[in-house]
């Protein structure tokens, strides 16, 4: 069972997320280099098949994203960006049974993902780029407001909060505000703390001990830290030995009641989750 929310079935688009159980979210990064060298439609067609794994693995939701958000990543134009993340959208929505998520800044790219199938929108920039807020009022989708200060290429420069709580509960307290004036209902907001985003260790430690604060909302909670560097500073070990670091804080959040966890490990992912679920659920 995941904690207390407003109701307990979020409509994406055409289908519904079940609120009543915790969820995991599949990650699919469409970068050039993420899964051939070949042409446009190599690319897309690799890409389906990850989605298709992810959602054979459990996978209830697919985030799919063209632009990076890691530190110095390259600056993807709006048009580059739909390009890259257009087809995929589609050829899910086609082919697959899962609700899409598409991450994404950009206004563009919500409305015309909207348009080819998409359930959700995952902005880590909680909608702050120009026309953001219009665009996804108008697609009626579902959004995920994020914390997050300055941009990826600048937010660990020394971020500084007189209190790591309150800093995120107060910005997504405003973001929510900004989205229900521009129209957004607040029963079509997710939360997410935003670890490894202008935070220190010692921020993403804190904010994950207390997650539970966040419930005051009354809103979802997804969580995303799969082989994030939070891991990779407590543990000592590189991105490619984080698996089971990520997979003790997906338990732990869970049991914190997130209800959405991002990751990259589906399959492992997916038994943590179903396992504590079957606990919850028992008498
Ligand atoms: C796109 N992306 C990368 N990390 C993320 C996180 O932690 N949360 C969300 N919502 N999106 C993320």
């Amino acid at each position: 069972m995941s904690a207390v929310v407003t109701s307990n079935r979020l409509p994406c688009g055409s289908r519904f997320l079940d609120l009543s159980r915790p969820h995991v979210m599949g990650i699919l990064n469409i970068t050039p280099d993420s899964f051939s060298d070949g042409g446009r439609f190599t690319q897309r067609d690799a890409a389906l098949r990850h989605a298709a794994a992810m959602c054979d693995a459990g996978a209830t939701l697919i985030d799919i994203g063209g632009e990076s958000t890691r530190p110095g990543a390259r600056h993807v134009s709006p048009l580059e960006e739909l390009e890259r993340v257009a087809p995929v959208v589609e050829a899910v929505s086609a082919e697959l049974d899962v609700i899409i998520s598409v991450d994404t800044s950009t206004p563009a790219v919500m409305r015309e993902t909207a348009r080819l199938g998409a359930g959700l929108i995952n902005d880590v920039r909680s909608l702050q780029r120009d026309g953001a807020l219009d665009a996804a009022a108008d697609t009626g989708l579902p959004v995920c407001l994020m914390h997050m200060r300055g941009e990826p290429h600048n937010m660990q420069n020394n971020p500084q909060y007189p209190d790591i709580q309150i800093e995120v509960r107060d910005f997504l307290a405003e973001r929510i505000e900004a989205c229900v004036q521009a129209g957004i209902s607040a029963e079509r907001i997710v939360l997410d703390p935003g670890f490894g985003f202008a935070k220190t260790l010692e921020h993403n430690l804190s904010l994950f001990r207390h997650l539970e604060c966040l419930h005051e909302f009354g809103r979802p909670l997804l969580v995303g830290v799969s082989r994030k560097s939070m891991i990779g500073k407590v543990l000592g070990n590189e991105v490619s030995e984080r698996l089971y670091g990520g997979l003790a804080l997906a338990a732990l959040a869970v049991a914190k009641g997130a209800h959405i966890i991002r990751v990259h490990d589906v399959a492992e992912t997916v038994d943590v989750v179903r396992m504590i679920a079957a606990v919850q659920a028992a008498e």
